[in-house]
């Protein structure tokens, strides 16, 4: 199992979208092990995003998610991480495919409503910079006997 972070950012919950797009994570069986509702400490936001400093768009992407409330989730699945890629699409909402979120919901580059860890060495990092240990929920769902086949497991 592999857990990803993905953060509904606040064009997400400034459009009311928050709801809808948790849905998609729930119906493809994914299971929820860590949420949190904030506002992003400026400090938090640069380490997240560290790799993009410097680039044309940094400035205005700590701006942007710094400025509104997130709602940041712990998403756990067999390779879940790729998983949830799949499912938000390509980074730009024009390009994005259709029945991805970001395709289905967003018109933007910068605005795309969410972010997911781009491979299993970023979610164990940012998990790690989002949440406390304490703050992940340990949980058996018993309705993941009928979401993975015994040879999945
Ligand atoms: P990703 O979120 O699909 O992984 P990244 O390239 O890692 O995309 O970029 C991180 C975030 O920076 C994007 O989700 C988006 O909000 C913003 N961003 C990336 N490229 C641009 C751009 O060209 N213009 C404005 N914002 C951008
Ligand atoms: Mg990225």
């Amino acid at each position: 199992m592999e857990t990803s972070l993905i953060i509904l950012k606040p064009d997400a919950v400034q459009r009311g979208l928050m709801g809808q797009i948790i849905a998609r994570f729930e119906q493809k069986g994914l299971r929820f092990v860590g949420m949190k509702f904030m506002m992003v400490p400026l400090e938090i936001a640069e380490k997240h995003y560290a790799e993009h400093k410097g680039k044309p768009f940094y400035d205005g992407l700590i701006q942007f998610v710094t400025s509104s409330p997130v709602l940041v989730l712990a998403i756990r699945g067999i390779d879940a991480v790729s998983v949830c890629r799949k499912l938000i699409g390509a980074t730009n909402g024009r390009k994005a495919e259709p029945g991805t979120i970001r395709g289905d919901f967003g018109m933007s580059g910068g605005f795309n409503m969410i972010h997911g860890s781009d491979s299993p060495e970023s979610a164990e990092r940012e998990l790690a910079l989002w949440f406390d240990a304490a703050e992940l929920v340990e949980y058996d769902r018993t309705i993941e006997k009928w979401v993975y086949d015994p040879s999945d497991l």
